[in-house]
């Protein structure tokens, strides 16, 4: 049987390596496999509790303010802290402008090169040979909407800065609320940001993407998995500061539930760790296993994680279909069109929610970190559900664990049969051209996927394995 193996694939957020088997140039098996080690868990143990915010941002440029939440109100349940209205209102903002220029960047920087012939010079060159199938007018339009995105969503990034300090890796996100004051001035550069950001979302990002669906149908099938979906809920309620806007939960096989933490589980199975017993048990107030590159079996640094056994997947179409009232199908087009859906709601709300924001009421209620205590603060990032988990001993961090959404998305798979997502998602796509798999990136891309938050830091004597056909 034949076998691709991709390894890095490109235009992500920090390569991972991608292997098919094929059966009559269908996709009849996939692997995926992060071959860094991320490691931020070990580093945490001992620091202060406040440190984790600051440390966990920095386990990815691309979604760093869904880590400084997450870590916040995993440190705020370990205490039972209350936040202002003004509190959670900035932190929303922040992180909703994070999300609209990930989705922009995703889109347009790692997407449209996989169907669109941009400039015919480095480093748009060398890539795979594919048929550009849009009108030359239109290709003309989507290349100048690729250059103009970079503006926009360093505009969408600006609007994050404007109250986080810097993006990414904000400074203002603390436990407690945020440390800013929304002074007039902020509002009135926000709103200024917000509408450049807001007429390209609305215009250039909608219609782009419908050309491309117009033009490549066959990827409204390709790409599609069992209707498996979980979310922990997109930001806080502002007049509700405990409870997630829109609320999470777990869709499985069609029907939709509320989400039971204690029904997840992780499985290093086939991941390069050490088998340790409570590391396939939850919740996940353990010690992070070690890691064993040599263990048999194993294919990837990312773990397994499952909701009562099934692989879901989390995004934006998890949360079209949990809160949008979305039915339809999933695959990669569908999975683009969801995203682009939630950047215009994200743009409303964050219009709603700069309008309310109180120059004269305070932001930031002072946390203290307790002696011990235990804490989880479960959000949704851009690509799904995020979880942290703290366990502090004697003032200090005694455990940390952060499960991220690509790891839901891209984990490995449980025992032979139990496919992650993106596993699931590849199987039945048909190659047509074995030298130039550019089926293989598109499915990929569509979920969004990035190694650096599922695993982490790279061994720099390995050499990554270059494309090849076996
Ligand atoms: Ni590095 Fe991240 C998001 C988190 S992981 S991008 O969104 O958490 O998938």
């Amino acid at each position: 049987m034949a076998k691709i193996l991709i390894g890095p694939v490109t235009r992500e957020n920090t390569p991972m390596a991608v292997e098919v088997s094929l059966a009559n140039k269908v996709i009849s098996d996939a692997k995926i496999m992060g071959r860094h080690m991320r490691g931020f868990e070990y580093m945490l143990a001992g620091l202060v509790p406040s440190d984790a915010p600051y440390f966990t941002e920095r386990i990815c440029g691309i979604c760093s303010t869904a880590h400084t939440y997450a870590s916040c109100l995993a440190l705020e349940d370990a205490t039972t802290h209350d936040l202002t209205k003004n509190g959670v209102l900035i932190r929303n903002i922040i992180f909703l402008g994070d999300l609209l220029q990930n989705h922009l960047r995703h889109f347009y920087l790692l997407s449209v090169p996989d169907y669109v012939h941009l400039a015919e010079e480095p480093p748009w060159l060398p890539r795979y040979t594919f048929r550009d199938r849009l009108p030359s007018a239109v290709t003309k339009r989507i290349t100048a909407n690729y250059f103009k995105a970079f503006e926009v969503s360093r505009d969408a990034h600006t609007l994050s800065a404007n109250f986080g300090g810097r993006t990414p890796h904000t400074w203002s996100i603390q436990p407690g609320g945020a440390t800013v004051q929304p002074t007039g001035e902020k509002i009135m550069r926000a709103l200024a940001n917000l509408r450049l950001v807001k007429e390209f979302v609305t215009g250039a990002y909608r219609e782009d993407l419908l050309a491309l669906v117009e033009a490549y149908p066959e990827y409204s099938e390709y790409g599609s998995r069992p209707h498996n979906y979980i979310s922990f809920g997109l930001v806080r309620d502002p007049d509700k500061p405990s409870e997630p806007f829109l609320p999470g939960g777990a869709v499985l096989e069609g029907q939709k539930e509320a989400v039971e933490v204690t029904a997840i589980s992780e499985s290093i199975e086939h991941s390069w760790y050490s088998a340790a017993k409570e590391v396939e048990e939850g919740p996940f107030y353990h010690r992070s296993p070690e890691p064993d590159r040599q263990k048999p079996g194993a294919y990837s640094f990312i773990k397994a994680v499952r909701y009562k056994g099934k692989a879901c997947e989390g995004g934006p179409i998890a949360r079209a279909v949990l809160h949008g009232g979305y039915q339809g199908g999933n695959a990669v087009w569908n999975r683009h069109l969801a995203r682009q859906w939630e950047a215009e709601r994200a743009v409303e709300l964050m219009e709603r929610w700069i309008n309310q924001l109180q120059e004269n009421q305070p932001s930031y209620v002072q946390w203290e970190s307790p002696e011990a205590g235990k804490g989880q603060g479960l959000f949704d990032a851009m690509r799904g559900p995020l979880g942290h988990w703290v366990e502090i001993a004697g003032g200090k961090i005694k455990n940390y664990t952060v499960v991220t959404p690509s790891v839901w998305n891209m984990g490995t798979r449980v025992g032979a049969e139990n496919l992650s997502p993106l596993e699931e998602a590849l199987i039945g796509t048909p190659i047509e051209d074995v030298e130039n798999p550019v089926e293989i990136g598109r499915v990929v891309r569509s979920f969004d996927p990035c190694t650096a938050c599922a695993v982490h830091v790279i061994t720099p004597t390995r050499k990554l394995e270059p494309f090849r056909i076996v």
